[in-house]
C-alpha cells in the first residue's frame, strides 16, 4: 500500500553521460535506481513523466536495471504509472513490455495517497493540448504532461499556465531538465521535477524529484535531492609551473573530501591557458589514476570569463550524434573510443592524438 507518491521526470536513461567523455557514466541509472530504492524504503507510488529512455531504441543495458526495480515495486506492490516524452514516444510503449506499470496516457486515476485524482498526457502538440483541457473530467485535480510551458522555454513552448483549466491545483510536468515550480493568478502550480541526467557541464546543480503526500486534508508537494556526481570547476589563470602546482594541491585536497555519492569519481573541469597547454596534460591526466578523479581539461581562449560551456558539443557534432553513439556502443578501449570520438567531432587531430598518446605511453 502507498502512503504517499513520488515523481521523476526526464531519467534519459543511457550508459553515457557526455559521448565525448565516456569515462563518466553510469549516472542516469543510478540517478534511476535511488528514485526507486526511495520509493520502496517510503512507500511510495511511482510517477515517470516522459523521457524515461533517451531514444526510441533503448539498450538492454538500460532496460534490464529500469525492469528490475518495476519489478520490486510490483512485490511491494506500489503502483508505477507512466506517460511518454518526446525521446521515447512509441506507438507501443517500451515500458508496456512489463506487465506492472501503467501507461496515463489520456486516462484518469485517483491517487488518494497524494490527495489527487490526476489525468496523464503523454508528449503532443498545442492544439492536441487544449482538447484534452476542454474535456477534462470535473474531478481531475492534476495533470501529468511532458511539454515546455512559456515561462520556462519562453521561445519553444506548447502550452501557458493560463490555458490550464482552473479546476487544476497542480501541473506535474516533464521535459525541462531545470528544476522550477510557479504559481499563475488563478494559483495552479506548475512544478518541473528536473531531470537527472546531466547533459552538460552547464546543468550539473542538484537534481530531484517531487514526492507528494497528504497532510491535514492537504496535498503536500516537496522535492527530495538525489545524491549524485560532484563537478568542480578550476579556473587557472596565470602560466607559471607554480599555477600548476596550486591547482594541483586544491586537486588533491578537493578530492579527499568529495563525497562520492554512488562511488562515483568527481570531476575537476580545468580551463588554462593556452601557454599551460602541454604541461597541463602531463600534470592532470596523471592524477586520475592516483586520485580516482576525472580531470577534464579545457583550454581557454582567454576571451571568456570561466568556461564557454556552449562550446562543448560543436554544432559538427549533433549531426554526427549517431556516429559518436556508435563508436560509444562498439569501441570498447576507453582510450580509442576518446580518440575517435574527439576526431569526429571535428577537433585537430593532431592534438587528440598527442593527448591520447601521452595517456598511454
Ligand atoms: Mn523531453
Amino acid at each position: 500500500m502507498s502512503t504517499q507518491s513520488a515523481t521523476i521526470a526526464d531519467m534519459h536513461l543511457r550508459t553515457y553521460t557526455w559521448a565525448s567523455r565516456p569515462r563518466i557514466l553510469g549516472d542516469a541509472i543510478h540517478a534511476m535506481i535511488y528514485f526507486f530504492d526511495y520509493c520502496l524504503d517510503n512507500d511510495c507510488s511511482a510517477k515517470l513523466l516522459g523521457d524515461i529512455f533517451h531514444t526510441l531504441t533503448p539498450l538492454p543495458e538500460f532496460v534490464k536495471p529500469l525492469f528490475n526495480k518495476i519489478t520490486e515495486m510490483q512485490e511491494k506492490g506500489l503502483p508505477v504509472y507512466y506517460i511518454q516524452g518526446n525521446h521515447d514516444l512509441n506507438k507501443v510503449p517500451w515500458l508496456s513490455l512489463h506487465p506492472w506499470p501503467i501507461n496515463l496516457d489520456g486516462k484518469v486515476v485517483e491517487l488518494p495517497e497524494s490527495g489527487m485524482t490526476v489525468l496523464g498526457q503523454q508528449s503532443t502538440n498545442h492544439d492536441e493540448l487544449m482538447k484534452v483541457f476542454d474535456n477534462l473530467p470535473e474531478q481531475v485535480d492534476t495533470l501529468l504532461l511532458h511539454q515546455g510551458e512559456e515561462v520556462a522555454m519562453p521561445f519553444s513552448f506548447e502550452l501557458t499556465l493560463d490555458e490550464v483549466p482552473p479546476q487544476v491545483k497542480n501541473v506535474l510536468i516533464g521535459h525541462i531538465h531545470n528544476p522550477q515550480d510557479y504559481v499563475n493568478a488563478v494559483g495552479t502550480h506548475l512544478w518541473y521535477p528536473g531531470s537527472p541526467y546531466v547533459t552538460d557541464i552547464s546543468n550539473v546543480d542538484p537534481r530531484s524529484f517531487l514526492v507528494e503526500s497528504v497532510e491535514g486534508g492537504e496535498t503536500v508537494i516537496r522535492r527530495e535531492t538525489i545524491p549524485g556526481r560532484s563537478f568542480y570547476r578550476l579556473q587557472i589563470t596565470g602560466d607559471q609551473d607554480q599555477d600548476l602546482i596550486d591547482a594541483e594541491e586544491i586537486i588533491r585536497k578537493t578530492a579527499e573530501t568529495d563525497p562520492r555519492s554512488n562511488c562515483f569519481d568527481p570531476v575537476f573541469i580545468i580551463s588554462y591557458p593556452p601557454a599551460l597547454a602541454e604541461r597541463a596534460h602531463q600534470r592532470f591526466l596523471a592524477l586520475r589514476e592516483p586520485l580516482k578523479v576525472y580531470t577534464w581539461l579545457k583550454v581557454s581562449d582567454g576571451a571568456s570569463e570561466g568556461l564557454d560551456v556552449s562550446n562543448e558539443a560543436p554544432k559538427a557534432l549533433e549531426g554526427d550524434a549517431n556516429l559518436t553513439e556508435i563508436i560509444n556502443e562498439n569501441v570498447a578501449q576507453e582510450t580509442p573510443r576518446e580518440i575517435l570520438t574527439q576526431i569526429f567531432q571535428g577537433n585537430d587531430v593532431g592534438e587528440v592524438l598527442r593527448a591520447g598518446l601521452e595517456e598511454v605511453l
